[in-house]
């Protein structure tokens, strides 16, 4: 066994604005996913772009900045065994468009930029991209806080 794995999840503006946090934060707990930090935030440009700095050569970096920066969001940190994997086969195919019924972007997205969700792409990234929102202190890994 690997291990319990950390991966970062966000539920982007489109996601928030249209009520479905609960409904989403519903659907990764029922995967097993454990949300093990989660706060809700509005991102400024320079967050954003910090954020998606690997896209930022990418035609539509300026558009997907706008949209990231046009609400809030909230961000997570999910534990599970192989969460990366698990978190993006749950959120289906970057396009909503071509996401089926049944995962996130396919029932919460509208298209290739307002596709609901985030996910981290490999343990690196997720490393990075949880540290880039969340302090250690902030995460509580689920086995400190469970009864028995
Ligand atoms: P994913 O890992 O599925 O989130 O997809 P990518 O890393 O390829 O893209 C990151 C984000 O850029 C996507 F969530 C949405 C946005 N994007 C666009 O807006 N237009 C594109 O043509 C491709 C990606």
């Amino acid at each position: 066994m690997a291990g319990p794995q950390r991966t970062l999840a966000i539920l982007k503006p489109d996601a928030v604005a249209k009520r479905a946090t609960g409904q989403i934060l519903a659907c990764i707990e029922a995967a097993g996913l454990e949300i093990i930090a989660m706060k809700r935030l509005w991102l400024d440009q320079q967050r954003a772009e910090g954020f998606y700095a690997v896209h930022k050569e990418r035609p539509f970096f300026s558009d997907l900045v706008k949209f990231m920066t046009s609400g809030p969001v909230v961000v997570c940190v999910l534990e599970a065994e192989g969460a990366i994997a698990r978190w993006r086969e749950l959120m289906g195919p970057t396009n909503s468009n071509e996401a089926p019924t049944g995962t996130i972007r396919g029932d919460f997205g509208s298209d290739i930029e307002r596709n609901a969700v985030h996910g981290s792409d490999a343990p690196e990234t997720a490393r990075l991209e949880i540290a880039y929102f969340f302090n250690a202190s902030e995460i509580q890994a689920l086995v400190e806080a469970l009864p028995g």
